[in-house]
């Protein structure tokens, strides 16, 4: 009999039965993955271990188990599309699993696995089936007879159960490179009695079949696939396995999708009630019930892990979940106003227990949700109108097909799917440029893959080491050895990623910039532009590839970039403490960038900080600075511990990671980065900006020391520049001094505009007494006596509204310069069809000039304020002709 849980307690199942079996049960690392170019989400709960397989790791414990959050939506694991429209794929989703890091191998993961399966759950023999990698020639790999064994001991009747399949299904791989290996998997048959008995379930293995599915992958990791796709063995052989925990929930709890278990169900009982539509009544609505319920876990778990929409990157892929959440809403549910955001409370209330960061986070991610949904609820009204003011052109056209280039723009700029704007059109009886559309899109893709093209080749490995020493605390300098290298090709342009045994040089991370400086065997000079971080591997980036990379080197940092980095990120430091202080606990660091020039740090906050509370901050800095503080670090604590110390957490810790604390006074922070040894050198701070960057998140950009100098100064030297002016003797006036300029100055431009109304209304009636009848309407013109176009305007203005036959030409001369003005009454634009642009066009010339405007009023300026009577002259004998 299966035994019927629910998430929680089946969560919990699991992690229980490896416990017993000697595993340590760790937390799952972050979603959004820092600090590799190759992956943005984690996909796979082997990620976080990536470094342990590779062998550029030791791992800490051999045996290890947890729940980990996954993300399948970029790169080769990508399921988004089919999402809502089946029962079984999702964006985000949990993967249970269990590792083995050189300990445990196939035995072992095929026993432990069948036993929860069978004995701990209950789950009947015979609806399950298994896979084994059928080998391949091509990669001289063998067939996987070792696992074909163990399976046939697990089933009292393996007929017909062990199944063998082909590289595609039986070969795991996390990427275009790293580590794989063959795999097994469980497949389980949900079907009823009847359909199992027409066609067996063996049959459908991997055939795409809802209910024959997946539900755990045990991997045996023993390659890593290099860049030139071939595969080198591993060091150490290890257990990866990965359970889709939604599938597992539905098989346990007896349902036949996963939407309909307790995961997802508390969120759409939630959209049932905003939206009064039953879930199971409409297929229609079901999909896009289960987009929401799916799309708000992705985007919520996201942002708990500190990730914003934005437009690139990681950020843009949440945005287009969210908005993909966003446009099911509105076709398939008619809801037109945000409402996302209001099952946040729903879903932190089911998963907030596992997982304590979305608790946390609850109240900024309804914000987030909120406005990213408003803001795209009204992009997407203002994509409708563009396409029917489109539309409405076409059809006076008398055109009925869409050019390609315009939905792609309304696909692109204001998230319009295609089928969308193809169901408009069709409404409207109109088809779409399909081959135009699509090739516009292929040409964004191009571009985008030009611009995110990185080619790197394999690592040239010259000394095998573990893990480059970072020596960069202590010194600048060092004697280096390089341990690996590689040629990169980026946009096109080739530099080369060197690895040493040591360096001196810090690698971007933690907001903080990578060090720039140069390597040396005394004959030749490499500059390092940049250092980053992959993986456990401190990369220098050099614009070559030493003569000869085998022998030793001095590395020297620029000392003095980086002495100015230190100054602003200790002054990070200082300023999260300062804020903290003044505006309260609720502020959380969401993420900083450190350079040489200036800080950038952004933060939790609901309202603009106010000048009070801007002094407040630097005033609180600055004393710090002043009391000339000593560093206080502590090396290698263990990430728990380090939390209980009251140090922030950070994004991104990964297990067994143990961390830096660095303190000055009561600021205590996780940190990796360098820093001043004591406040003094900051010399000060000044805080140059303070904005929104998105909804709940303030930004501080600030200056220290020599930059701080130098913004002050500059701001004094035009303060002095300003008394000079002013004909002060010292910059102690200049404010009551430049106040009374500027009353001064708008009383005048009252002045000034008063002379010119009358003078406009004197030159008017002046025209008026020589007003020319033509056919059907009055000409007013003449040549003003103006310092000014704007009188040229004023009279315009004046007679445009007095009647409604009246065209006006006139000009005047303006600093040497000719202005001409054509003004023509409504009526006349549209009954007689005088435009004033066409009019002034072909007058223009008489002065040399060029100008436009509206078809009631134009202006044009000239070089020949000769050509004026002329002008006038030829525009009576056109308007004559009408
Ligand atoms: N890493 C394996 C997977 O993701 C377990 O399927």
């Amino acid at each position: 009999m299966l035994i019927i849980m629910n998430a929680n307690e089946l969560r919990q199942k699991f992690f229980e039965f490896f416990r017993s079996r000697e595993h340590e049960i760790v937390a799952s690392a972050s979603m959004v993955v820092k600090n590799d170019p190759t992956l943005m989400f984690t996909n796979a709960g082997m990620n976080q271990f990536k470094d342990i397989f590779l062998g550029n790791q030791a791992p800490g414990i051999t045996r290890v188990a947890n729940s980990q959050k996954c993300l399948r939506v970029s790169g080769k694991h990508n399921d988004l599309e089919e999402v809502g429209h089946d029962t079984y794929h999702h964006t985000m989703f949990e993967m249970l699993g269990n590792w083995s890091f050189g300990d445990y191998f196939k035995k072992e993961a095929i026993e432990w696995a069948w036993d929860f399966l069978t004995k701990e759950l209950q789950i009947p023999e015979n609806r399950l089936y298994t896979t084994i990698f059928e080998g391949n020639e091509g990669e001289k790999v063998p067939k996987d007879s070792e696992s074909l064994g163990y399976w046939k001991q697990c089933f009292r009747n393996p007929e017909g159960r062990i199944l063998e399949f082909p590289k595609k299904d039986n070969f795991w791989e996390m990427g275009e490179t790293g580590p794989c290996g063959p795999c097994s998997e469980i497949h389980v048959d949900l079907r009823d009695d009847a359909e199992r008995k027409k066609v067996p379930g063996n049959q459908l293995v991997n055939k795409g079949n809802p209910l024959v599915i997946e539900i755990w992958n045990l991997v045996f990791i023993q390659y890593n696939r290099k860049a030139d796709g071939t595969l080198e063995l591993l060091p150490s052989r290890h257990v990866d396995t990965g359970m889709g925990f939604e599938r597992l929930c539905m098989v346990v709890q007896g349902k036949k999708s996963n939407y309909d278990t307790d995961i997802f169900q508390s969120t759409i009982s939630e959209i049932s009630s905003i939206t009064g539509k039953e879930y199971g009544k409409n297929e229609k609505w079901d999909i896009a019930m289960r987009v929401i319920a799916d799309h708000l876990r992705a985007v919520s778990f996201s942002v708990a892990d500190g990730l914003l929409p934005s437009n690139n990157k990681a950020g843009y892929v949440i945005r287009r979940i969210l908005r993909r959440a966003v446009r099911y809403g509105c076709n398939n549910l008619e809801i037109q106003t945000p409402f996302i955001y209001r099952l946040v409370p729903a879903l932190v209330r089911n998963m907030g227990g596992n997982f304590p960061e979305l608790k946390v986070a609850e109240d900024h991610i309804s914000r987030v949700i909120h406005e990213e949904e408003t803001a795209f609820l009204k992009t997407l009204d203002k994509g409708n109108r563009i396409l029917d003011r489109r539309i409405e052109e076409l059809k006076k056209e008398k055109k009925d097909v869409l050019e390609g280039s315009i939905a792609f723009e309304l696909y692109d700029t204001y998230g319009f799917p295609v089928d969308l704007t193809q169901l408009i059109l069709r409404e409207n009886e109109m088809k779409l440029d399909l081959d135009g559309f699509e090739q516009a899109m292929k040409g964004q893709k191009d571009r985008s893959r030009e611009d995110a093209s990185v080619e790197a080749g394999d690592w040239k490995v010259i000394r095998e080491r573990e893990k480059t020493v970072f020596t960069g605390y202590d010194s600048t300098e060092d004697n280096v050895m390089i341990s690996r290298y590689r040629k990169v090709k980026v946009k096109g342009r080739e530099v080369v990623q060197l690895v040493f045994d040591r360096t001196p040089f810090y690698a971007e991370s933690g907001g903080q910039v990578g060090d720039m400086g140069l390597i040396t065997d005394g004959a030749e000079t490499i500059v390092i532009t940049d250092t980053l971080k992959e993986n456990n591997l401190i990369i220098h980036i050099a614009e070559k590839l030493p003569a000869d990379p085998k022998v030793m080197f001095r590395a020297v940092v620029d000392k003095e970039k980086r002495d100015l980095t230190e100054n602003n990120h200790s002054a990070t430091h200082l300023l999260h403490y300062a804020l903290r202080k003044v505006l309260g606990d609720s502020v959380e660091q969401k993420g900083s960038l450190v350079t040489p020039e200036r800080l950038r740090f952004d933060f939790s906050h609901f309202t603009k900080l106010s000048k009070e509370e801007i002094s407040g901050v630097e005033s609180i800095v600055n004393s710090l600075i002043r009391k000339n503080i000593k560093r206080n670090v502590s090396d290698e604590v263990p990430f728990a511990e380090a939390k209980k110390m009251g140090a922030m957490a950070l994004f991104g810790e990964k297990y067994g990671d143990r961390v830096r604390v660095v303190g000055f006074g009561d600021s205590v922070e996780l940190c990796g980065g360098t820093h001043v040894a004591s406040t003094g050198s900051i010399g000060m701070l000044k805080i140059i900006s303070e904005s929104a960057v998105a909804s709940g998140i303030r930004r501080i950009e600030a200056v220290t020391a020599s930059g701080a100098e130098e913004y002050l100064n500059n701001i004094i030297n035009s303060a002095e520049e300003i008394a000079a002016l002013l004909n002060l003797k010292s910059t102690s006036g200049i404010v009551e001094n430049v106040g009374k300029l500027v009353n001064e100055n708008s009383a005048l431009r009252k002045t000034v505009e008063k002379y010119r109304s009358q003078s406009a209304t004197w030159i008017r009636k002046n025209f008026e007494q020589n007003i020319v009848q033509l056919n059907g309407f009055r000409l007013i013109r003449g040549i003003a006596e103006a310092d000014s176009t704007e009188i040229l305007k004023a009279i315009a203005s004046q007679l445009r509204g007095t009647s409604d036959d009246l065209v006006l030409v006139t000009g005047a001369s303006v600093e040497g310069r000719a202005s001409l003005l054509v003004m023509v009454c409504d009526r006349l634009v549209s009954d007689k069809k005088i435009n004033a642009v066409t009019l002034l066009k072909s007058i223009a010339g008489k002065i040399e000039g060029s100008g436009g405007g509206q078809p009631f009023l134009a202006i044009a300026g000239g070089k020949n304020p000769g050509g004026l009577q002329e002008a006038l002259d030829e525009a009576e004998a056109i308007l004559r002709k009408f």
